[in-house]
Formats: structure tokens, C-alpha cells, sequence
């Protein structure tokens, strides 16, 4: 280092003193030798005795005269040297500081920042070496989690303290973002996570998410339920929550899933004697939804003017196919297509395009058999096929002809044909034709429904983003969708139905007259009528089928159910059920026998609708060449009047399996357990009553299912049965 500027001053007053004394000291490297040999000069050192004056040490309070001359104390503390020169020390190579901690060296001493965010401590500042060696920077851990304020956490969250820090956690059974709020987990799994109400099941969804769902027998919105006598959907009373199904029912004892009310004075249609408040009761009234105190009826049909659809024709069905409030009977474009009826070769389909293969004048949108002619569409089985190219040949079973079939060996009663290249899904290796198969590498198809080449899955959860939520992207999101693998079928709605007479020769009753209610979900027939079905168009393989059946008259004590498996007028399966043992009337072509008790049936008949189906299906037994009875409830009991019961029928037609459970109110009173029978691959929908009036079918639901019961193997295994 550099001589450091009052030590170079000493030098030169020494030299100075020496020359003075007439002694040339040359050596002048060391100050102490240059003191020795002035000393020797002790006459001169006598003379001029060196004094303290200003800059001699490195403060001048600490230059000490004495007798041999001047010295210098020890350096101060937090400075290092001999005295006449100090350095300041770095005590920060000493650590003094909490680790993390700035340490700032000053002349003389150190000073410590503040302790670390989340840590306490005092200020540390202080001089030298030992100071910053025994006292040490001392930051204790703050405890954010002491207190009442849990350390600012959100509700249904625990604080964790830790060294420095903190952090909110949601309690077990919550999730969600601890900062910004811990919500209850949900997950069916186990009692605390199940956010349902106790009478409501929970319901795991293709998204991950839940949703519940009350019990038969309740109705609510599944967080909250109440009991719903006539299990229409809407509680008893009304339940302390928004949603629809939480209002109380305007029909406590009648099953009106649409809450309809005409006149809205809070009872609904169903259980209003005078449903549109004007006087008259229904049983007079001819327009019973409508206020008309005049009863004016133009065309004396049994609709009054104010609620025909046309007055001055007499249409007691009422229909309208284009919906425009105009009856078919009275207008001259009934389908709407802009083509007048006389010229449409579809009268009540539309087709502007009028394309006629075949020639036979009738249009291939509306045609039975559209490369046959067949001018007079008969379809004797009412399958939807025309007699002339009707080859009944079905080598798969599920109900669609091979030469219509778009999987003919394929059991296919949907015929889902995502692409529309002709060949069903079931037996198509790319169902949306965008060149991934479907299983097969490079596939499988992330989204097997919805074209997308690029199979871009941002979330990484094997299911493509353009199929993310919507799997069939039918608009219809997969939460609500009934049949979220299938485009075409979003809703449950028998607004469009086939009419199905199955005794059309007897004249022993009228045929059934259907209504439709609640946006398709509820049918009410009105007549005592002869035997037939309202059969939905849409065709399932595997299916879950609900409704609630109530007939809703004290007359009577005949037959009502459902069908499923409809492939045509001589192939479905039946559920029916009678109030009373009766033997039926006409004992030609046999002596039928109908016992109370629930029954289901397959029908697959020789004859087709006529007399020995009619009376094969009163029958409690089998039939041959008609009707076989699968199972029978064993408790012989009838239905009650006025009382509603629910049903819940599942069916696998790929292997044959049925189960159909049955309750009242909300105990399960019959269940046909595990049947077996494969007559009917898959088919349509539909409901069933023979001679009986006042039956309604409420709150119906279907859902495409072809997941295979878990009890279906466990009777497999028990009864050993062929493989199927
Ligand atoms: C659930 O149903 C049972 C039996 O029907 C009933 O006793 C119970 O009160 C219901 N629970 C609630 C919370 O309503
Ligand atoms: C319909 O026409 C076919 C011939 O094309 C005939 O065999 C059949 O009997 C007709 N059916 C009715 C119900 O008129
Ligand atoms: C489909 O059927 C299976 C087996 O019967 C059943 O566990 C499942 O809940 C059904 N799915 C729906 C959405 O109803
Ligand atoms: C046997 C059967 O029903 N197969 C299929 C028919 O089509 C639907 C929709 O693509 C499938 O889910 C079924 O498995």
C-alpha cells in the first residue's frame, strides 16, 4: 500500500532531524532502524524531541508523547493498522447479519438491514470484529397464523405457518383457490364430499363434474328435495330454492310434468275443474283451455270456435303439421314447403326439391319405398317400410331390414351415421371420416364424432378440444344431452309419434286418442279404446326408459303400460299391467285371461295387429306364434286408482338384457330382475293401453345407455347361460 500520508511526514522530519545532526542516514526503508540510528543521536533527539502534533496517528487523541517520542494507541475498534495508520475493517465478512440479510459495512462498523418480510428482530448496528461476531443478527419467524383473524385465510381454510412465511390450505372436503375462497368438494365419493340432499343420488358426468338428482318419489333441484306425491318432477310444497323444479306443484295428486295452467289461477289443467276459468266445466266446456262463454261451434266438431284450428271444417284431431295454427283440414299447404297440396308429392313432409325416383308420385322424402312404386304407401306392420319393398329380412335382429340397414350384420338399432357415408358407426372404422380411425393407430380418434384431422387436445385429457363438452357437437352440451353420442338425439320428446291400431279389423272399441303434453315428455290418452301404441320415432340400441304411469279415473280397470324394442307392429316388447283378473270378452279366436300384475312381454306375432294379437296380448301367459310373457310380478297386485308409479326400465339389446323396476311413491315395489331375451335388437319407444281411459304417462324420460349392468355378469356367471 501506498506510504500512507503521516507516516511519509514522520520520515521526512526524522531525515530532517538526522541531517540536522550531521548524520546522513542513506537507509530509510525502515522507520524503526531510522529511529534507532537518530536515537543514537540522542544529543540531537534531546535536542528536537519529536511532539505530537496534528495527523501524527490516525486520530489525534490517540498520539502519546513520551519519552522516547511520539507512539500512537491501538487502532479503534472496527479499524485494523499500527496506530499512526487504521483500516476500517469489514465486519460483514463476519456474518453478523440473518442470513438473506444486506450487511452494510460503514467506517467504523456495520449495519444490518431489517429482518426478512415474515421475520422479526432488532435492528442490528454496531463496531469490530468481536461486536460483529457475538451479536449476531437474531430474526425470529413471525407467526401469521396465530390470532383470530386465522391469518387472513378464507372460510373453510387452515392457516400453515411456516420459517418466514405462511400459506391458506382448504380444509379436507373443500377445494377451490385458498385465496380466493374454499368451496365444498364435490364428488359422489363419500358423505362429506356429497354436497346432494339425502334423498337425492349423485351423479358422476362424462365432464368429471356431478350433478344430483332426487329420488323417486322426490322433486327439487337434487341440493334440496321434497316429496312429490305423484312423482311429476314438482315437490308437494315449495322448496327454498330458484330453480323451476323447486315451485310447488300446482297438481299435488295428478301427474302434470308441464304444470300447465290455461288460466292461471295456480291449479294446473290437470286437476282444474274448470281449467280456463270461464264457467263451463271441462266435461262441457268445448274449448276447455280456452275461455269461450258462447260455446259458438261454426262446424260442430267437438272443438269450439275459439280453439279450432279450423272452423269451418271438421277436424276433431286437430292436427297441424307445419304448426302455423292453420289444421291440416283447412290448409292448403299443410307442410308448410311452399308448395301447395295438390302439387307437393309430400303433402305433410317438405321437400321444395319433389325428387321422385321411383315415379310412383309420391316424393322420396315421404316415400315408403322410394326406389319401388308403391302409389298407396301401404305399410301393413307399420315399420315405417312400405309393403312393396318390406323384405323382413333382417339377419342382425335389430329391426332394420338388410337392405336398409347401414350395419346389416351389425346390431345397430340407432343406425348412427355420424359422417352420413351410408355406413352405420357400428361397422364404419372412421365414423367422422376425417382419417383417424376410430381405434385402430394412429387413432384412437380423440374425438370420434366430429372431424379434427390435427387431434389438438390443449387440456390433455383425451378428449379433443373441438369435441370438448359437446362430444356429437349437436349443440346440445354433453351435461344435458340424453345421447351425447349422437347427434341426432338431444331431448326426450314424443311430440312426433306413429299411431299404432293393434286390433284395426274389431269393432269392439275406439281407437286410442293421444295427447301430447309437457314439450313431448308427457302423453295422456283420453279414450277407452281397443288395444294401440304411440310409438316415438327414434330408434336405441341400449336404453334407460322412465315414467310415471297414473290413471287418473276411478272407471275402469283395464290394461296400461309402455313398449320398447318397437321394430314393427308385430315385434316389441310390452310392460303392461291390469287392475283387475278379468277373462276377456271376446272369447274368439280364444279364451284370453288377464290377471292383475305387472307383465312384460315379448311380442313377436304371426298374424300381425288383428283379433289373435289382441287377445294374445289381454292373455297372461304365452302365446304361441304371438306373445311370450318374460316375467310376471309374482305379488299379482292391480294398479290403484289415481295413484302414480314410476318405472324405470333399462335395456341392452347387444346382450339381450332387461330389468324393469317399478315404485310407488318411493318404494320399489316390484323389479323384474336381470331378464334375458334377445326377440328385439334395440328399437323404438313407445306406450301401451288396452281399453282403458284417463291414462297418463308424466315426466318421461329416455337416455342412450350401452353400458352394460354391472348385475349382467353376475347372472352370467350364476346361470351359466349361452353365450349370446
Ligand atoms: C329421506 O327419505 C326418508 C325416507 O323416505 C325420510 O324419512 C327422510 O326424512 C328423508 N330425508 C330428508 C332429509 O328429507
Ligand atoms: C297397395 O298396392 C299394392 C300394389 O302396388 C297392392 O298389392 C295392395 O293390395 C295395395 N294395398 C292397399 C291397402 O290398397
Ligand atoms: C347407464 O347404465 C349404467 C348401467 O346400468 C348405469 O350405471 C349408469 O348410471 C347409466 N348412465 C346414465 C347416464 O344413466
Ligand atoms: C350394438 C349397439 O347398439 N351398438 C352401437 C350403436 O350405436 C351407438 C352409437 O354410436 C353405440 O353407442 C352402440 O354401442
Amino acid at each position: 500500500t501506498a506510504p500512507s500520508q503521516p507516516r511519509a511526514l514522520l520520515s521526512a522530519f526524522v531525515l530532517l532531524v538526522c541531517s540536522w545532526c550531521g548524520q546522513m542516514v542513506k537507509e530509510t526503508s525502515f522507520l524503526r532502524n531510522t529511529i534507532s540510528e537518530c536515537q543514537a543521536c540522542g544529543k540531537c533527539l534531546e535536542v528536537v524531541k519529536p511532539k505530537c502534533s496534528p495527523g501524527v496517528c490516525f486520530r489525534d487523541d490517540m498520539c502519546i508523547e513520551t519519552a522516547n517520542g511520539v507512539e500512537c494507541a491501538a487502532c479503534p475498534d472496527g479499524y485494523t493498522g499500527d496506530g499512526f495508520n487504521c483500516d476500517d475493517v469489514d465486519e460483514c465478512q463476519f456474518n453478523p447479519c440473518y442470513p438473506g440479510v444486506k450487511c452494510v459495512n460503514t467506517a467504523p462498523g456495520f449495519r444490518c438491514d431489517a429482518c426478512p418480510l415474515g421475520y422479526i428482530g432488532l435492528p442490528v448496528e454496531g463496531v469490530g470484529i468481536v461486536f460483529a461476531q457475538t451479536n449476531k443478527q437474531v430474526c425470529d419467524d413471525i407467526d401469521e397464523c396465530k390470532g383470530p383473524s386465522n391469518g387472513g385465510c378464507p372460510a373453510n381454510s387452515n392457516c400453515e405457518n411456516s420459517m418466514g412465511s405462511y400459506h391458506c390450505s382448504c380444509k379436507t372436503g373443500f377445494i377451490g383457490d385458498p385465496v380466493k375462497g374454499c368451496k365444498p368438494e364435490v364428488s359422489c365419493g363419500n358423505s362429506l364430499t356429497n354436497p346432494c340432499h339425502a334423498n337425492a343420488s349423485c351423479v358422476l358426468e362424462r365432464d368429471g363434474s356431478i350433478s344430483c338428482q332426487c329420488g323417486i318419489g322426490w322433486a327439487g333441484n337434487g341440493y334440496l328435495c321434497g316429496k312429490d306425491t305423484d312423482i311429476d318432477g314438482y315437490p308437494d310444497e315449495k322448496l327454498k330454492c330458484k330453480d323451476a323444479h323447486c315451485r310447488k306443484d300446482n297438481c299435488i295428486y295428478v301427474p302434470n310434468s308441464g304444470q300447465e295452467d290455461a288460466d292461471r289461477d295456480g291449479q294446473g289443467d290437470a286437476c282444474d275443474e274448470d281449467a280456463d276459468g270461464d264457467s263451463i266445466p271441462n266435461e262441457l266446456d268445448n274449448c276447455w283451455l280456452k275461455p269461450n262463454v258462447d260455446q259458438k261451434n261454426s262446424d260442430s266438431d267437438s272443438h269450439g270456435d275459439a280453439c279450432d284450428n279450423c272452423r269451418l271444417a271438421k277436424n276433431p284431431d286437430q292436427r297441424d303439421t307445419d304448426g302455423d295454427g292453420k289444421g291440416d283440414a283447412c290448409d292448403d299447404d299443410m307442410d308448410g314447403d311452399g308448395l301447395k297440396n295438390f302439387l307437393d308429392n309430400c303433402q305433410r313432409v317438405q321437400n321444395r326439391d319433389q325428387l321422385d325416383r321411383d315415379g310412383d308420385g309420391v316424393g322420396d322424402a315421404c316415400d315408403s319405398c322410394p326406389d319401388i312404386p308403391n302409389p298407396n304407401q301401404s305399410d301393413i306392420d307399420s315399420d315405417l317400410v312400405g309393403d312393396s319393398c318390406d323384405t323382413n329380412q333382417d339377419s342382425d335382429g335389430d329391426g332394420h331390414q338388410d337392405t336398409k340397414d347401414n350395419c346389416p350384420y351389425v346390431i345397430n338399432s340407432s343406425q348412427v351415421d355420424s359422417d352420413k357415408d351410408g355406413l352405420g358407426d357400428e361397422c364404419d372404422d372412421d365414423d367422422d371420416n376425417d382419417g383417424i380411425p376410430d381405434v385402430l393407430p394412429p387413432g384412437p380418434d380423440n374425438c370420434r364424432l366430429v372431424p379434427n384431422p390435427d387431434q389438438m387436445d390443449d387440456n390433455d385429457d383425451g378428449v379433443g378440444d373441438v369435441c370438448e363438452s359437446d362430444f356429437d357437437q349437436d349443440k346440445v352440451i354433453d351435461r344435458i344431452d340424453i345421447c351425447p353420442e349422437n347427434a341426432e338425439v338431444t331431448l326426450t320428446d314424443f311430440r312426433a309419434y306413429q299411431t299404432v291400431v293393434l286390433d284395426p279389423e274389431g269393432d269392439a272399441q275406439i281407437d286410442p286418442n293421444w295427447v301430447v303434453l309437457n314439450q313431448g315428455m308427457e302423453i295422456v290418452q283420453t279414450m277407452n279404446s281397443d288395444p294401440g301404441l304411440a310409438v316415438g320415432y327414434t330408434a336405441f340400441s341400449g336404453v334407460d326408459f322412465e315414467g310415471t304411469f297414473h290413471v287418473n279415473t276411478v272407471t275402469d280397470d283395464d290394461y296400461a303400460g309402455f313398449i320398447f324394442g318397437y321394430q314393427d307392429s308385430s315385434s316389441f316388447y310390452v310392460v303392461m299391467w291390469k287392475q283387475t283378473e278379468q277373462t276377456y270378452w271376446q272369447a274368439t279366436p280364444f279364451r284370453a285371461v288377464a290377471e292383475p300384475g305387472i307383465q312384460l312381454k315379448a311380442v313377436k306375432s304371426k298374424t300381425g295387429p288383428g283379433e289373435h294379437l289382441r287377445n294374445s296380448l289381454w292373455h297372461t301367459g304365452d302365446t304361441n306364434h304371438q306373445v311370450r310373457l318374460l316375467w310376471k310380478d309374482p305379488r299379482n297386485v292391480g294398479w290403484k286408482d289415481k295413484v302414480s308409479y314410476r318405472w324405470y326400465l333399462q335395456h341392452r339389446p347387444q346382450v339381450g338384457y332387461i330389468r324393469a323396476r317399478f315404485y310407488e311413491g318411493t318404494e320399489l315395489v316390484a323389479d323384474s330382475g336381470v331378464t334375458i331375451d334377445t326377440t328385439m335388437r334395440g328399437g323404438r319407444l313407445g306406450v301401451f293401453c288396452f281399453s282403458q281411459e284417463n291414462i297418463i304417462w308424466s315426466n318421461l324420460k329416455y337416455r342412450c345407455n350401452d353400458t352394460i349392468p354391472e348385475d349382467f355378469q353376475e347372472f352370467r356367471a350364476q346361470h351359466a347361460v349361452d353365450p349370446i
